[in-house]
């Protein structure tokens, strides 16, 4: 536990040696090293995430862990994390809380000095002072979130401690051993979530940020948003970052909360007469109960317009631009394979989902609908985002999963002969080129050879919704708002 306590007098460390003379310097020259410094501090703040994380982690692999001794453990290191990250409550928070209040009192010398910066400069350097500033304020918050995140992880590990010694009595300690492992693994989740929302917030510094540290993501170090969504580079697409995922129900329940957004109406939910507007929506796309969705699925029943939506209201939210991908982009994510996968179709085991023999079931039996020979995904329905490897760029379920809306209108001739021709049959036409548009890559209920190639581009009018159709997101880095 002792290396915790350190952590927040080594956040004090990357503040030394600020001089005004240099300060003025570093803003006519662009003001790096004072933004190297706020970097060093916010790194030291998500080492402390990962710090709870891995205490947490450690603590439940633990074949027989001795409780008591563990539950001491855990509570006394979290209360001291608590306590040192509290700006207001503790010696090393007190000298940093000192440390911020000189910070900003730098800034405020700066913005006095931009005066005399020569003009031609003058602009560049007034938005670096701007940009530091921004990360000073977000380092206050996520220091602050953690404080409150250890206080409330504290709190929920006691009652479960008091739940678990119920259960002992109740159901044995082999069955009360197991409840609790699954609460405590919820709880890193959580913590996961709520270092998303920190490191988001550290980041979150006006304009088109990761402006600058664009060059520094990379598919091992990806990007991380306020809503824990990681971004990779796109290959051959500089200037955006891409989601690992697709985007996620507890994403767009996130965007529905804030906003009161509706979106609930006209959708399409497979029922044992088929597709059908039943009164299904994203938060019930009508799925057997137990392939119901959780927060890690993807939404469906979402139309291209809220996509839109979501896309509209996270970047306000964080200052960035977010929007759906153009087929193109979408094409270099998923690289020149005929397949997602490696290899011919049938997709090899643990490809991706598609529907295999394990859909087969409720509806989708009574539909007689197809399935792809033998073969089996293990899900249902839709799975939790991420479930199967990534491709050699690092996206997940770009095969399978959910269809994910592009910003594209649909052609008829974006696609190649072959799938022409199937969609030719199927009713699509070239006639009006702005009705439908594009959406890629197959989903739980695709079976076809040609639903599942990489190029298959599949239609959807703009408003409406379905059960197989969700999307993911682009990050753009290039240029400012
Ligand atoms: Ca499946
Ligand atoms: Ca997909």
């Amino acid at each position: 536990m002792r290396r915790w306590m350190l952590l927040p007098l080594l956040l004090l460390q990357g503040t030394q040696g600020w001089l005004p003379a240099q300060e003025a310097r570093d803003v006519q020259a662009g003001g790096m090293s004072i933004i190297g410094q706020c970097e060093v501090m916010e790194r030291r703040v998500t080492a402390q995430w990962e710090v709870l994380e891995k205490l947490l982690s450690d603590w439940i692999s633990k074949e027989q862990p001795d409780l008591p001794v563990e539950w001491a453990g855990l509570s006394a290191g979290l209360e001291n994390l608590r306590r040192e990250s509290d700006l207001k409550n503790s010696a090393t928070g007190g000298d940093l809380a000192k440390e911020m209040t000189d910070l900003r009192r730098r800034i405020a010398d700066l913005n006095a000095k931009l005066a005399s910066v020569p003009e031609e400069t003058r602009r560049d350097a007034a938005a670096k002072v701007r940009q530091v500033e921004g990360r000073i304020g977000a380092l206050e918050k996520a220091v602050q979130s953690l404080a409150t995140v250890c206080g409330s992880t504290r709190t929920k590990l006691d009652a479960l401690k008091d739940t678990f010694e119920v259960n002992i009595q109740l159901e044995g300690a082999a069955k009360a051993r197991e409840t609790l492992r699954q609460k405590v693994g919820d709880l890193i989740v959580e913590i996961r979530r709520k270092r998303g929302d920190a490191v988001g917030a550290m980041a979150g510094v006006p304009a088109p940020v990761p402006a600058g540290r664009e060059s520094v993501v990379t598919k091992e170090k990806p990007f991380l948003n306020s809503l824990g969504l990681e971004f990779i580079p796109l290959p051959g697409k500089p200037g955006v970052l891409m989601s690992r995922t697709e985007t996620r129900v507890r994403d767009f329940d996130a965007f529905v909360r804030d906003t009161g957004y509706e979106a609930t109406e006209g959708a399409y939910t497979l029922e044992k007469g088929g597709w059908k507007q039943v009164g299904g929506s994203w938060m019930n796309p009508g799925f057997p109960k137990r392939a119901a969705q959780t927060g890690d699925h993807p939404v469906v029943c979402v139309s291209w317009e809220d996509a839109r939506a979501f896309c509209e209201w996270l970047s306000r939210q964080e200052g960035r631009r977010y929007r759906l991908p153009t087929d193109a982009e979408w094409s270099a994510a998923v690289g020149g394979q005929e397949y997602p996968w490696k290899g011919a179709f049938p997709p090899p085991p643990r490809a991706g989902n598609y529907a295999g023999i394990e859909a087969n079931t409720g509806a989708f039996k009574a539909g007689r609908y197809e399935v792809i020979g033998d073969y089996d995904d293990g899900a249902e329905r839709t799975a939790p985002v991420g479930s199967y490897a990534p491709n050699p760029f690092g996206f997940h379920d770009l095969g399978g999963n959910v269809w994910e809306w592009c910003e594209d209108w649909f052609q008829l001739s974006m696609n190649d002969p072959e799938v022409q021709k199937v969609l030719r049959d199927s009713g699509a036409d070239e006639r009006d080129p702005h009705q439908y548009r594009v959406l890629r890559g197959g989903s739980w209920f695709s079976f076809s050879e040609i639903s599942l190639r990489s190029g298959c581009r599949a239609r959807g009018r703009p408003d409406s919704r379905g059960g197989a159709n969700g999307f993911r997101i682009v990050l753009e880095t290039g240029s400012g708002p």
